[in-house]
């Protein structure tokens, strides 16, 4: 090669590494709450980043035992969303990554606290009560009386009518697990799961399919999230919500940042962007009517009110503990789900 040519095929491969377009960056999400505020929350991190993300909707447990399952080669960068409990097992169990973001002092208490009981492995994003709705038009047309508290979804008169999702895959479900546990005591709360065992006629994967299937008339009573009743009812659905009587728990939706992610730069963005008042505000458009954990941000008109409701005092610490996770799931395993009906 002469000289000269040489000199050309320099500036040929320096004119083509200058007009070639940079690697466009990147993250890949797991996400927990419905699809459409997964989708909504993407397009506008997409907008106000440029960061391509490739999501995946999965229910809490489920996305869970991914991580454990991926926890030597992680695929996932960062799990928004979900119940807290099983993102506290994760930070226990050293699957997410100790993250202090720099928007951490503009949360609510009940959020910062969530970030400091798990070594800031994950933090709070939003807070629903725990509840049910029936459809009241199948009610009344099957002359059901109005279901008002807890007890009343193990009466025989509402032998196969209350759907509730498997507390294995589901954050919804072992939410109501623990919580029953905690208001009854384990003995009569298992004598409870296993009485209203007998009324339920599917164990769903995803924590809100019940109250989806009562909205359309497929059952009549749908355990899940008061939030999630509500936005049945904004889409026009006959749908009433229970508070149940003796008083109910709660879950801190979580986020953490899987530990090994391979987009790390992205994840923290995501992860800082996620608990700004922009991105929370976003939740009323999805039509998610939970408590936003950013202080400045207030809970939409529609979001069930706390006032109307007997909380208990969740304990996190303990429920959200991996060992009482596992055993609190085996037993239910073992003891409630495949009960006769
Ligand atoms: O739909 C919103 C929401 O209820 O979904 C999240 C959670 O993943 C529940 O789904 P699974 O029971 O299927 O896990 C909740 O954190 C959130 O409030």
């Amino acid at each position: 090669m002469t000289f000269k040519s040489r000199l050309l095929v320099t500036v040929a491969v320096a004119a083509m590494s200058a007009s070639a377009p940079a690697a466009a960056e990147t993250l890949t999400l797991y996400c927990s709450p419905q699809i459409e505020w997964c989708q909504l929350v993407i397009e506008e991190f997409q907008k106000a980043t440029g960061i391509e993300v490739a999501m995946t909707r999965k229910s809490s447990g489920e996305t869970y035992a991914q991580l454990k399952a991926e926890k030597d080669n992680p695929k996932g960068d960062v799990w928004w969303g979900g119940t807290g409990d099983p993102h506290l097992q994760a930070a226990e169990e050293k699957l997410t990554l100790e993250y202090k973001s720099p928007m951490l002092d503009k949360l609510r208490p009940w959020a910062q606290q969530q970030a400091k009981q798990s070594g800031y492995r994950t933090v709070g994003i939003y807070l629903g009560v725990l509840g049910y709705g029936y459809n009241t038009e199948l009610l009344a047309k099957k002359g059901l009386p109005e279901p008002k508290c807890w007890a009343d979804l193990a009466k025989p008169e509402y032998k196969g009518e209350v759907q509730i999702a498997n507390p294995n895959s589901s954050g919804t479900s072992y939410t109501t697990l623990a919580t029953m546990v905690q208001l009854m005591g384990e003995d009569k709360a298992f004598d409870f799961l296993k009485a209203m065992h007998k009324n339920v006629n599917q164990y769903t994967k995803s924590g809100s399919a019940p109250i989806k299937a009562a909205a359309r008339g497929e059952t009549v009573i749908g355990v899940s999230f008061l939030h999630d009743v509500v936005t049945e009812i904004v889409e026009g659905f006959p749908l009433k919500s229970v508070s149940p009587c003796e008083g109910t728990g709660y879950e801190i939706g979580s986020m953490s940042i899987i530990k090994g992610a391979r987009h790390m730069a992205a994840a923290k963005k995501f992860y800082d962007w996620a608990l700004t008042p922009e991105a929370q505000s976003l939740m009323v458009k999805a039509k998610a009517y939970q408590l936003p954990s950013n202080a400045s941000v207030d809970a939409p008109p529609q979001a069930p009110k706390a006032s109307a409701t007997k909380l208990i005092d969740y304990d996190f610490a303990k429920y959200g503990s991996s060992e009482e996770r596992r055993r609190l799931l085996a037993k239910w395993d073992k003891e409630v789900k495949d009960l006769p009906r």
